[in-house]
């Protein structure tokens, strides 16, 4: 590819709207444009990285027996009415009527669609198992997209669904998926981590996160130092603490004046405690009903956890004027004594005697708060972030929390869908089953963003090869001697023959724009054709991610850029 026939309009400047560097770097190297709120074009070299990523996508999972088809992008309203979901999803799912008045929406995922076509075609336990797979836009109307191809409206998203006569099958297809996907991600140069994660509103009971380590990622991830445990921190469990052999004799309640004390901070040192002898009390709405969760004062509430305990669709943290008006309480002196609402409190609370806590009145704290004599609890359970001085839940090592980008996302249905579908087959006794499903996701779109927040310098974006929109960029430094040029193109030629993706800088620049632009792009591999040419017959070669650089003939350049290619490659996983 010529760079002067090319559409590739870098940037000099970052754009304003861009957060986050993959965003920015991804504007300003000219591989998507806005068309509006998170919804994006791909340009040449945006789609070639997303064809790259997607053809590695397609070799895993062809490898591990899945088949590939194209479902519909629009889908009718009956499917998701006959499995439950149509009325359980918010605005975000887009909805609209064809000309006819039929109810339909925009795919945000397919497993109706593709339950539909399985009850329809597969009869026989004899077809099972059945793996099958697409590579397609999706539309999830976000209310505030944002960060670019991290989280855009529309975006390109492998979607999987296994069809089993069994859970012990299924669970053969999900080990042989999550596999793939570790190979998937592995080939596409991104550092991955498989772990436990909550299967939000999808139903099922098993599932696993595939996460990017990247400082800017959106969850936060806990990893053991010692075993392979990970999970994501919605699914980390914090181990109940030991029972206390004795505990302390229960004090006399006393009230504190604590004037204008309500942060954790204040309080803890205006009354000379630690954190770990304050109880927090946290309002939410849960399902829009109040609830109040306790925590101790040196831990967070982890929201799903909270949501799965209680069994609701939605939890939200309420509001000052929420806790006021709805709740008739004091924000900052939130206490548990005397309130009209469910209590929970996490595992940790439970064993805590003489806890301070909100009196539920401006500017007064109480001590000496103890359970069952001055307050209950509804419900008591794991409600807690993990936090790095907790140990490992599975060998009580060290923890770490790095944060990640999430890439994929691969789940046990069990029959939620089939059931829901009646989609059945029969078994080898001749009894009709419901099929055992599985689903198993990946934001391909989402993957360029992950690589290049992983991947990147203060002069752009350093593509690992294998997803690279090209392995090598040629520069001709002085595209207006013609012997010099003519040396360009004929390596232009040769390394094209040689079955090289190469991007051929031939543009009426001065070297400096070339550079920029080289390093911006982020290809692997630059070879530079100028005076060294003319006058010792030599290029130059350097490497993108280590910056080392090498002369040499430029006989023996196409050679050798094969053989580092090669060398590359085979550092990366195997494809
Ligand atoms: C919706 C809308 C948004 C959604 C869903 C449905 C997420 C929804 C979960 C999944 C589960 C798996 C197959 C590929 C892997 C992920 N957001 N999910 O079901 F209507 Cl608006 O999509 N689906």
């Amino acid at each position: 590819m010529r760079y002067s026939q090319l559409l590739l309009p870098t940037l000099k400047e970052t754009p304003a709207e861009a957060e986050i560097v993959s965003h920015q770097l991804l504007l300003r190297a000219g591989f998507i444009r806005k068309l509006t709120a998170g919804i994006y074009a791909y340009l040449p070299l945006g789609l070639r990285t997303l064809r790259k990523i997607e053809a590695i996508v397609r070799e895993e999972m062809n490898r591990a027996g899945a088949q590939e088809l194209l479902l519909p992008m629009v889908q009718p309203a009956d499917l998701w009415q006959e499995s439950g979901r149509w009325e359980k999803y918010g605005p975000e799912l887009l909805r609209f009527v064809d000309r006819h008045q039929r109810a339909s929406c925009l795919g945000p995922t397919h497993e109706e669609v593709i339950t539909d076509l399985v009850r329809m075609n597969v009869h026989s336990y004899k077809e099972l198992p059945l793996n099958l797979y697409q590579i397609q836009t999706k539309f999830r109307d976000e209310i505030r997209p944002r960060f670019g191809l991290m989280r855009g409206r529309e975006f390109v998203m492998k979607d999987g669904y296994s069809f089993d006569a069994d859970e012990a099958a299924a669970g053969i297809t999900y080990n042989k998926m999550k596999e793939a996907y570790s190979r998937i991600f592995a080939r596409c140069g991104l550092s991955c981590r498989a772990v436990e994660a909550d299967t939000g509103t999808i139903g099922g009971n098993f599932s696993h996160e595939f996460m990017v380590l990247a400082a800017t990622g959106e969850d936060t991830i806990v990893v053991c130092t010692a075993c392979d445990y990970a999970a994501n921190m919605e699914k980390a469990t914090c181990p109940p603490p030991a029972p206390a052999a004795t505990l302390p004799a229960m004090l006399e309640l006393e009230r504190i004046a604590t004037p204008g004390q309500k942060t954790v901070e204040e309080v803890t040192a205006f009354l000379g405690i630690t954190p770990d002898q304050l109880v927090k009390t946290m309002i939410y709405l849960a399902d829009g009903k109040p609830v109040a969760a306790l925590v101790r004062g040196d831990h967070e509430v982890q929201p799903v956890k909270l949501k799965n305990l209680l069994g609701v669709v939605d939890v939200e943290l309420a509001g000052e004027d929420t806790i006021r008006k709805i709740c008739d309480l004091v924000p900052g002196y939130l206490g548990p004594i005397g309130l009209t609402m469910p209590v929970v409190a996490d595992h940790q609370v439970m064993v805590m005697a003489n806890m301070v806590t909100g009196a539920n009145q401006e500017d007064v704290h109480l001590k000496n708060v103890n359970l069952g004599r001055d307050f209950t609890v509804s419900q008591a359970g794991d409600l807690r972030m993990a936090t790095a001085v907790d140990s490992c839940p599975q060998c009580h090592g060290r923890l770490e929390l790095p944060r990640g980008i999430e890439v994929g996302h691969i789940f046990k249905l069990g029959t939620s869908y089939s059931e829901a579908l009646q989609a059945t087959f029969l078994d080898d006794h001749g009894k009709r089953q419901p099929f055992v499903m599985g689903c198993y996701g990946i934001g391909v779109s989402r993957c360029i963003a992950a690589a290049i927040e992983q991947n990147h310098d203060d002069n752009g974006i350093i593509f690992p090869l294998p997803i690279a929109p090209f392995q090598v960029i040629l520069l001709n430094l002085s595209p207006k001697d013609v012997e010099i040029s003519r040396g360009a193109d004929n390596l232009y030629e040769e390394l094209t023959s040689r079955g090289i993706d190469t991007l051929h800088d031939d543009r009426n620049e001065r070297p400096g724009i070339k550079f920029k632009d080289a390093d911006l792009i982020g290809i692997p591999l630059r070879v530079m054709v100028g005076k060294r040419f003319a006058e010792a017959g030599e290029v130059e070669i350097k490497q993108r991610a280590s910056g080392d650089t090498q002369v040499l003939p430029m006989a023996g350049a196409a050679d050798a850029l094969v053989a580092m290619l090669d060398r590359i490659m085979t550092g990366a996983p195997k494809a």
